[in-house]
């Protein structure tokens, strides 16, 4: 891995969406979530079904992070317990509550990563200068991307089930055309502007193996190829939701980088993540009634010039 080339080198001739919105812009490309396609979006509301994303903060049966991150820890802080102290709050008629606060990473969990996120070559989306990262996100935070919302058609791309798979391997890859013969196959094409989710059921053996999950980390995903950027900026995709913890493969096996992905579609293309989806329960329905498509609508946490949120998406069939 240590002989990966630059990033600068491998995305040298990658295409950028910059200036594409405006010096200003912050959402990318999400500018192509317009009215209408909120409209077609709520089209594929058929059945009034509804399939909450979020993956359970404080799950006693463990977070899946990214290596180096730490899980959310969730501390209580007024309980029965403590009313009796000296030290609690007093209210007149015997009021008592209950308070708690979570210390998380904002990468942690079911979550937005924004646009200022990952970068290289010191500029990141937009061009904006990387330093603009320094002390929080002046530039491309997440909260432009919290105030718009992102809502649009959602196509599933049940990657596992069309490999016969309970779940994608480590460092198992796929490309677009993959994802387009998944959708075929699911009888529904992928259309312009879709909101693509990805599922690998990869994290399933985090559940099955614990901390022995971490051990010669490489999730399986999208690897990159300029025919793969080429297409996302075609078919004009605004976001991408996987079940893993980063989207695509961790290290691309052609040349040993990690993430390029995030390199050429978020800092470039200005594409939006969306990261930890659970998508086993919509991917069950799916595949029982055969409606791969739905409204998706999402809105990341508004906090100021954070590098992600979390967030609960939804999927209404
Ligand atoms: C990294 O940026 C390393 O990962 P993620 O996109 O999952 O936050």
């Amino acid at each position: 891995m240590a002989d990966a080339p630059d990033m600068t080198e491998v995305l040298a001739d990658a295409p950028t969406n910059w200036g594409k919105w405006g010096d200003d812009d912050e959402v990318g490309a999400l500018n192509y979530l317009t009215a209408d396609e909120v409209l077609r979006g709520v089209r594929h509301v058929r059945q009034g079904k509804v399939f909450t994303l979020q993956r359970l903060i404080g799950d006693p049966k463990g977070d899946p992070v990214w290596p180096g991150r730490s899980p959310a820890e969730r501390t209580m802080i007024l309980d029965e317990s403590t009313w009796d102290s000296p030290d609690a709050p007093q209210f007149p008629g015997g009021l008592h509550y209950a308070d708690d606060k979570i210390n998380a990473f904002l990468q942690g969990s079911t979550q937005y990563d924004a646009l200022g996120h990952v970068w290289y070559g010191g500029q990141i989306w937009n061009g904006y200068d990387a330093r603009s990262t320094v002390g929080g996100l002046d530039r491309a935070s997440v909260e432009p991307i919290a105030r718009k919302g992102v809502v649009g058609r959602g196509i599933l791309l049940d990657v596992a089930r069309f490999r016969g798979k309970p779940y994608l391997e480590k460092g198992e890859t796929f490309t677009h055309e993959d994802l387009v013969a998944c959708a075929e196959a699911q009888g529904t094409p992928i259309e312009k502007r879709d909101v693509l989710l990805i599922r690998t059921n990869f994290l399933q053996l985090f559940f099955e193996q614990g901390q022995a999950f971490y051990e010669g980390f490489n999730e399986p995903g999208l690897v990159y190829s300029p025919e793969l950027v080429r297409w996302f900026q075609d078919m004009e995709i605004p976001n991408l939701t996987t079940d893993t913890i980063a989207n695509e493969v961790t290290y691309d096996p052609n040349n040993g980088t990690a993430l390029p992905l995030h390199c050429a579609l978020m800092r470039n293309l200005g594409v939006t993540l969306s990261e930890i989806a659970d998508l086993e329960e919509l991917a069950e329905d799916c595949a029982g009634d055969g409606q791969y498509t739905f409204l998706y609508a999402a809105a990341p946490l508004k906090i100021h010039q954070a590098t992600g949120a979390p967030v609960n998406p939804l999927a209404v069939k």
